[in-house]
């Protein structure tokens, strides 16, 4: 049950509780905690909401910048009537590590923040009764773990947090956290692969995942409730007799539900909205049912104002209104797996999802993207380091978390292995192939794999664009290079660029994962000047143009989706300014020349 990541659902024999609300919260630079017995009870608490980020919840720089230990905790309540079930805590996510205690004793704990975990807590709760839940946790950065950074330690003795990437640190209980009851024999995962017949039918071929030896019958509804398809056992195959399609914004999502049964007895019941769809790449384009689609969209940051990465259900929304409102049918889920609700939006409404894993940083140079622009190549070789097995290691955790916890969503259509690492040597080459050949294996669907392809790997230097089914370039010609009064230079050495890439990219097809150009809401200037809005305008027609003159294109997620948090620094002023719309989710001029573009282009754009 540790493993199981299906999204906790009340069902015939499922119980959730939210445990959201206020928790106790206190920070522990001398990591004295565990030593004074905080795991029991924690004295003098701050309060904090959950789920939100710490940082920007208080008024002191201390707390913002806050890097090393800290404890959050709460009680809660086990329903007498649970007893004899398998009781649990189910964590949205913990930013980046968490050692859980309950009662005082230590119960699971787990690296990683961006992706969920469970505890099993069936033997140390007291029922019918308040139980103490502790969290010691920690949000220090490290070059054996992604997202990759250091751990400064400052001359007064203060910790500091030092990413090799362009957002702020922000941490705590940012996800959902909530108390679940399942039966002792209980269902675990389930995938499912869509084939599509020539008759119309549509097939669903299935596995489920128990934990005991029962049977399971698995049912498919349609919004109308009515049963389409059923079959037994653990795995098989769902025949859709005259099944709607999921399409590019016009979702239509089915039910499914699956039981463990003995008799007429149900053991175990589980449902799950799905969608039926195929995605696959043909003659160089992105086909969904068989039909060519052209992605418009975004890169985007879990980011809000005061929340930071806390889930936040209306500005959820708001966002997926945006998009719609835009013309947008795609983003990626920069730089690391969002919380699920995220995906469970998608799927509602029609767009198509990156997800990619939070494997960013990988590039000594970019420290805190500082220097960025001109790369110190005089670093050492990130994946030569004696670090880099252990980076492996984590790295592949991950892959095998997002990929189980995400592989049944229709929006889900590619999966992002890495965000600009190195790749100019072997040995990049050779910790590639793993990421890469163990996300195949992992996924029933075999969507496409792909990375995020830094400015400086060019085409004839980059060792791993090979490995990619297709492929993403993060591009800045007329920002970091080449830009304001250069802007037409930029557009040459964009094209000669792009002629390269048609040489190598055998097939393949070519999308933009990033483009953009930092711009103040507040700033215009005719002429235009770089941060006004009209030379964000302008930026974006000569980016236009170049994807436009190329038919291998077949994609643009511009970068940002929104004004985003950053660490300080001398090219960032409170945050990166690339998005197309402000940090309060406002339109800046740039937002009505997608709305107009994307509004325009067909779904088979170049199809
Ligand atoms: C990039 C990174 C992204 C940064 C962006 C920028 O290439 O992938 O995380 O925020 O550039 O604006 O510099």
């Amino acid at each position: 049950m540790k493993k199981s990541l299906l999204y906790p659902r009340v069902t015939a024999t499922r119980r959730v509780v939210s445990l959201d609300g206020f928790w106790r919260f206190k920070f522990d630079p001398s990591s004295e905690g565990l030593e004074k017995g905080w795991a029991a009870g924690l004295p003098e608490a701050l309060s904090v909401p959950v789920p939100s980020s710490f940082a920007d919840l208080f008024t002191d720089k201390e707390s913002r910048e806050y890097c090393g230990d800290f404890w959050y905790e709460t009680d809660f309540f086990v329903p007498g009537e649970w007893a004899g079930r398998e009781i649990l805590i189910r964590f949205g996510s913990a930013t980046h590590r968490a050692r859980v205690f309950v009662n005082g004793t230590e119960v699971t704990s787990h690296v990683g923040g961006f992706l969920p975990f469970n505890a099993v807590v069936t033997d140390v709760v007291k029922m019918n009764t308040t139980n103490r839940l502790s969290l010691l946790m920690n949000n220090e950065l490290s070059q054996t773990m992604i997202p990759c950074g250091a751990t400064a330690t400052l001359g007064d003795g203060r910790k500091m947090a030092q990413p090799y990437f362009d957002f702020f640190n922000y941490s705590g209980i940012q996800r959902p956290v909530k108390l679940m009851a399942l039966p002792k024999e209980s269902i675990t995962d389930y995938t499912t692969v869509y084939r599509l017949g020539e008759d119309g039918k549509a097939f669903v071929d299935y596995t489920v995942s128990t934990n005991g030896e029962h049977d399971v019958c698995i049912s498919l509804i349609d919004a109308d409730g009515k049963t389409v398809a059923q079959a037994c056992g653990k795995e098989g195959t769902l025949t859709v007799e005259k099944p709607v399609l999921w399409e590019v914004r016009n979702a239509y999502l089915y039910t499914i539900v699956i039981r463990i049964m003995d008799g007429e007895a149900v053991f175990d019941e589980y449902c799950d909205r799905i969608g039926i769809r195929t995605f696959e790449i043909v003659d160089g384009s992105f086909h969904l049912n068989g039909h060519p689609v052209y992605l418009k969209g975004f890169g985007r940051h879990e980011d809000a104002d005061i929340r930071g990465r806390g889930l936040d259900l209306p500005t959820l929304k708001r966002d997926f209104e945006l998009m719609k409102w835009i013309g947008a049918n795609s983003f990626r889920t920069s730089h690391y797996p969002y919380a699920e609700e995220v995906y469970y939006m998608a799927d509602e409404e029609g767009f198509l999802i990156i997800d990619e894993v939070p494997a960013v940083g990988m590039f000594e140079s970019l420290m805190n993207a500082v220097d960025a622009a001109g790369g110190s190549q005089d670093k050492p070789k990130w994946f030569e380091k004696e670090t880099t097995p252990e980076l492996l290691v984590h790295h592949k955790e991950c892959v095998r978390e997002m990929i189980s916890r995400d592989k049944n969503h229709p929006s889900v259509i590619a999966w992002s292995l890495l965000n600009e690492p190195e790749t100019t040597y072997d040995a990049a080459t050779r910790y590639f192939e793993q990421v890469f050949d163990y996300a195949r294996e992992l996924d029933p669907q075999k969507r496409p794999r792909t990375f995020a392809i830094i400015g400086n790997s060019t085409p004839d230097i980059c060792k791993c664009q090979q490995l990619c089914d297709f492929i993403s370039l993060n591009r800045y010609f007329g920002w970091y290079f080449l830009n304001g009064f250069m802007l037409p230079t930029a557009e040459m050495a964009f094209r000669r660029e792009m002629e390269g890439w048609d040489k190598v990219r055998n097939g393949r097809p070519v999308i933009f994962t990033e483009f953009g150009a930092d711009t103040s809401a507040q700033l215009h200037k005719l002429p235009s000047v770089m941060w006004s809005q009209e030379y964000q305008d302008e930026y974006l027609e000569m980016n236009f143009r170049v994807f436009d003159s190329f038919d291998f294109v077949k994609g643009e997620q511009v970068w940002n989706f929104a004004d985003f948090q950053t660490g300080e620094g001398i090219i960032r002023m409170n945050g990166n300014k690339k998005g197309i719309f402000s940090r309060d989710r406002q339109p800046k001029d740039a937002a009505y020349v997608f709305r107009k573009r994307w509004t325009e282009l067909p779904v088979d754009y170049k199809g």
